[in-house]
């Protein structure tokens, strides 16, 4: 399917608080209750219509677990979209707190459920809408892989790609 822009994001946070079940919602539509401990880097795609335009969001779901911050570092460049996920189970951040943060870094601050699939849409859909916005106004430069046109095998070939890549020495 062809699609007018290509947003690519990344989902970052502690291990545990949700982010694949976050992506699991907004991809497939499903909860799954048995944290599956993400290993680097999982990746998942999904379209969504912003404008009337057919944009592919390409998401790259990052594994909490301090072991893997080296390689999961290494996914943020080029991402167009960040979400940064926590526990609000855990009570450790307030409603009130999340929002002043958001507020003093000028993010777009949400509360959603994975488990019962309330603001997963809207969490994905409003920061494409405000990267949208931001092409329009031409804040974003779609040629500097903000919003790459990656073909789809481009995308297979950098998945298969192993995380290290070894640079022989000519000399
Ligand atoms: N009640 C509730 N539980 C959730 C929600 N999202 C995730 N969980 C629970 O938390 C567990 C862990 O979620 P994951 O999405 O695997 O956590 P993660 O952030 O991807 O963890 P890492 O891959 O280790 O970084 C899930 O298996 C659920 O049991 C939610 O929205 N509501
Ligand atoms: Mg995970």
């Amino acid at each position: 399917m062809s699609y007018a822009y290509l947003f690519k994001y990344i989902i970052i946070g502690d291990t545990g608080v949700g982010k694949s079940c976050l992506l699991l919602q907004f991809t497939d539509k499903r909860f799954q209750p048995v944290h599956d401990l993400t290993i680097g880097v999982e990746f998942g795609a999904r379209m969504i219509t912003i404008d009337n335009k057919p944009i592919k969001l390409q998401i790259w779901d990052t594994a909490g677990q301090e072991s893997f911050r080296s390689i999961t570092r290494s996914y943020y460049r080029g991402a167009a979209g960040a979400l940064l996920v926590y526990d609000i189970t855990r009570r450790a951040v307030s409603y009130e707190e999340g929002e002043q943060f958001a507020k003093e870094h000028g993010l777009v601050f949400m509360e959603a459920s994975a488990k019962t699939a309330q603001n997963v849409e809207e969490a994905f859909i409003k920061t494409a809408g405000t990267i949208y916005k931001k092409i329009q106004d031409g804040v974003f430069d779609v040629s500097n892989e903000v919003a790459d046109y990656i073909p789809e095998d481009a995308i297979a070939a950098d998945l298969a790609a192993p995380a290290v890549e070894k640079v022989f020495d000519a000399g």
